[in-house]
């Protein structure tokens, strides 16, 4: 026998309990099967430990059908008349007592299993929190955007275009000549097996995103103000300074009586925006198939201010830049869409965005901006 911690009662453990026919009602074996209920009652709700077992302890002792309690009442309907109504209090006396302890024994369970739940939940306020690196916009695409900003607050729209172009739109209608040396394969990305085309027609990897100028003058009539930012390709071989990817920013102006002046003005604008108020600007004889006067536009460096450093190689300029009149053979091309040479005039410019990108953030190698490295990456956050 084992005594009940909770009520003090004594019960047997471990022995399956049924409840027993009883014959003789005398009150001695009465008291003996009562207590033989109880015990096995408090035995049993001492050993749930789950609250599937305590729904079983309380089908077995409560359900309607078959449960030892409800059961109970065999007794009454099998006593004589004479001890009927001891029974009958024995038997309220058991209902109580058996539907107190099903209640007692599920509030333990439940309260055991929500603290056990409590447990399981705690946060230990005292642990490292978790890092969440934060993104970053590559210093590429900062500085594509920043500069397509400069000349969207001038009054310019965003031209985008193929970068798989035609040597139509990449070489013939910008007046490269035909046997020029930048159609050679050796500068320009081919795409393979296409000799039975017409030349004009064969396809490339874009090598200026100046295709997307006369895509655009093709389909909109003068004035227009256009920036074309986006990738371009060439056969270069790799070092600091030079990727077969890279990305450019062209623009174009095409109006009555554009001089070379409101090029000169436009572009100095633009770099006093990128870089600085007190950056200067410097533009210098150059040629370009495409335009006709061309110049080269340096900017005062913006490392030593002018002095002279190893990045301006003691000059203080740095060459970032090229410009000029749009040549009137390129016009010829889109004549019939309202460009005609003789009334109207333009400048287009030309710019790598590697390396605006370059200057701006101090960066000495143009792989660093193709690597991917999050070391590098992750000082732009
Ligand atoms: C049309 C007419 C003219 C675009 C121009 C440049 C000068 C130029 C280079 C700068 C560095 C390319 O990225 S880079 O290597 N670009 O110097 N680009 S004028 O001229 C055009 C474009 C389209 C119809």
């Amino acid at each position: 026998m084992s005594r009940s911690p909770a009520t003090g009662r004594a019960f047997r453990k471990s022995v399956p309990y049924t409840l027993p026919k009883l014959t003789d009602f005398s009150p001695a074996s009465l008291d003996k099967a009562v207590q033989d209920l109880l015990s096995a009652l408090e035995s049993e709700s001492q050993s749930v430990s789950s609250e599937n077992a305590a729904k079983e302890f309380r089908d077995r002792w409560v359900a309607r059908k078959n449960g030892i309690q409800p059961q109970t009442a065999d007794w009454l309907k099998t006593a004589p008349k004479e001890a009927k109504r001891e029974v009958g209090q024995r038997v309220n006396e058991i209902k109580a007592c058996v539907e107190a302890t099903v209640e007692a024994t599920q509030e333990r369970i439940q309260g055991g299993s929500s603290a056990a739940a409590l447990e399981s939940e705690r946060v230990d306020v005292t642990l490292p929190g978790i890092r969440r690196p934060l993104g970053a916009e590559h210093p590429v695409i900062r500085t594509l955007n920043e500069t397509v900003a400069v000349f969207r607050a001038m009054g310019y729209s965003v031209a985008e275009g193929p970068e798989v172009e035609t040597d139509y739109y990449n070489f013939e209608a910008l007046n490269f000549p035909p046997n020029h040396p930048a159609r050679d394969t050796q500068d320009t990305l081919v795409i393979a097996d296409q000799e039975n085309k017409p030349l004009r027609d064969r396809l490339l990897l874009r090598t200026h995103t100046s295709p997307v100028q006369i895509r655009t003058m093709e389909q909109t009539k003068p004035p227009i103000r256009i920036v074309c930012p986006g990738k371009v390709h060439r056969r270069d071989a790799t070092d600091a300074s030079h990727s077969p990817v890279f990305h450019q920013i062209e623009g174009l102006a095409v109006d009555t009586n554009i001089t070379f002046s409101d090029l000169k003005g436009t572009l100095d604008h633009a770099m006093k925006a990128l870089f600085g108020s007190s950056v200067k600007t410097r533009f210098f004889p150059s040629f370009f198939p495409f335009t006709e006067p061309s110049a080269d536009v340096a900017i005062s460096c913006i490392i030593c201010g002018g002095k002279g450093c190893r990045t301006c190689k003691q000059t203080g300029w740095v060459e970032l830049m090229g410009c000029g009149m749009v040549d009137p053979n390129v016009f010829e091309f889109v004549k019939d869409r309202g460009y005609d040479p003789a009334k109207i005039s333009g400048f287009a410019f030309g710019m790598g965005v590697e390396r605006l990108a370059m200057m701006k953030y101090g960066i000495d190698d143009i792989q660093m901006l193709f690597q991917g490295d999050v070391r590098f990456l992750e000082q732009f956050a």
